[in-house]
């Protein structure tokens, strides 16, 4: 039964900034019984041309980054629109905002303004519910802390495009609990910075917080990953493994790769192959974005070959679209999903990929942008949602350590109840026994 309490009272928006010093918008939706949510939309680098599109005022001001159109919009037009709406109808409040903008890749009011109110207004229904997000969400099914992704090595657009490949990241794989799994990362983390350091090529962080990948070869950085590893006393591929985002679209299209670093020509064969060969000498679980957004057949190739060994994620060839995911699975291309809010644009158009994500049998990963901020409400998401797993960057800077901290907030506060996803959650595993929620 809906009360005047649960309605929507007030939206207002302002200008915050992210980890990039860029503009975003940042969200607040008040309800009539008093109670209010707030959120803060993220912004990719390495974006998916199928994703919602974030509005930018352009010319001169914060380098044409400036969101106060959308900022504008959410006071002038989403807020009064939403006035009087129940909050806990997420579904129908996303479909308002969906069909007040109108367009297919929701650029006229902005998909940063939408992201933001739709996940407000999320968080303003769980306070009325007197309930945290995650819980809001998952009702009184068991909990699932998701096995984190953690970026050791930035990379692609995060770093200049220093080497090819975007994420160089461990997998926890062999760890019991999610603190374990930072525990263990924290120690891989800083092994990785003293054989930098110790080889003269400490020299900062890249976008997501991961160390500047001063390499001479893209490989260089999965033999340091191994030895940082090993240097912390884990064994790799048993306790921790390693995931990569390839993030192909950034250098290449139409079935043709430019690996930058090595000044290599590739076809898409080629670049699988390359990749291949990684797997075959490095124990990598995960691989996202293996060829490009507009390669379909070299998806679908690469699947048929190693899907079974492998988790393949598809992000920028996905874009958190229900329909994408199930064309995908028609085609057989990806066993995983990466789930990102912004990329939909609306909270249940993300779990309508989830959704379908799910039903195909792939794997699903909540994910962070490289452009984020204090915003943790993707880690209730991948908690509530029983995502299985979660990546949201490296092991430093605070708006990422603010999200892995979050986990554990959560991890703690399920106590004995708190399980573990692990290995199982991995995509290309078997879908039983990822059966998390
Ligand atoms: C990705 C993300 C996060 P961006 O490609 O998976 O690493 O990057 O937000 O720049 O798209
Ligand atoms: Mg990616």
């Amino acid at each position: 039964m809906t009360t005047r309490a649960h309605l929507i009272d007030q939206v207002t928006a302002r200008r915050v900034w992210d980890s990039r010093g860029r503009p975003t918008v940042e969200a607040e939706v008040r309800l009539g019984g008093g109670a209010a949510g707030r959120a803060i939309a993220p912004a990719g680098a390495s974006t998916g041309s199928g994703e919602a599109v974030d509005l930018r005022d352009g010319g001169a001001a914060f380098g044409g980054y400036d969101v106060t159109g959308a900022v504008r919009h959410v006071e002038r037009e989403i807020g009064p629109a939403l006035r009087g709406h129940d909050a806990a109808d997420q579904a129908g409040l996303d479909r308002a905002l969906a069909d007040l903008d109108g367009t297919a890749d929701k650029s006229r009011l902005g998909g940063n303004a939408l992201i933001a109110v739709s996940l407000a207004a999320l968080h303003a229904a769980a306070a009325a519910a007197g309930r945290p997000l995650w819980r809001h969400v998952l009702g009184d099914r068991p909990a699932r802390l998701p096995l984190p992704e953690i970026q050791i090595f930035g990379g692609g657009a995060h770093a200049g495009r220093r080497v090819d490949v975007q994420d160089f990241m461990v997998v926890p794989v062999g760890a019991s609990t999610f603190a374990e799994s930072l525990d263990w990362t924290a120690d891989i983390y800083r092994a990785a910075g003293v054989r930098m350091a110790e080889a003269g090529r400490l020299s900062g962080v890249a976008d997501e917080g991961g160390y500047w990948p001063a390499f001479d070869t893209n490989e260089e950085a999965l033999e340091c990953l191994v030895r940082a590893i090993e240097d912390a006393g884990r064994i790799p591929g048993d306790e921790v493994a390693i995931a990569l985002d390839v993030a192909a679209s950034e250098f290449g299209s139409a079935g043709r790769y430019r690996l930058g670093l090595e000044g290599r020509d590739l076809d898409g064969d080629g670049l699988a192959e390359l990749l291949i060969g990684w797997l075959d000498r490095y124990p990598i679980v995960s691989i996202e974005d293996p060829l490009g957004e507009d390669d379909a057949r070299g998806m679908q190739r690469f699947t048929a070959a190693v899907g079974d060994r492998v988790q393949i994620v598809g992000d920028d060839y996905l874009v958190t679209s229900a329909r994408r995911v199930e064309r995908a699975a028609r085609d057989g291309a990806c066993n995983a999903l990466l789930v990102k809010p912004n990329q939909a644009g609306t909270v249940t158009e993300t779990r309508a990929a989830f959704d379908a994500a799910r039903s195909a049998g792939y794997g699903t990963i909540v994910s962070a942008r490289s452009g984020e901020t204090e915003d943790v409400t993707i880690v209730h998401l991948a908690v509530g949602w029983g995502a299985g797993q979660l990546k949201v960057g490296s092991f430093s800077r605070s708006e990422r350590m603010a999200k892995w901290n979050e986990g554990l907030r959560i991890e703690s506060a399920l106590g004995d109840a708190a399980a573990f996803a692990g290995r199982a959650a991995l995509g290309g595993a078997d879908p039983a026994a990822r059966s998390l929620a």
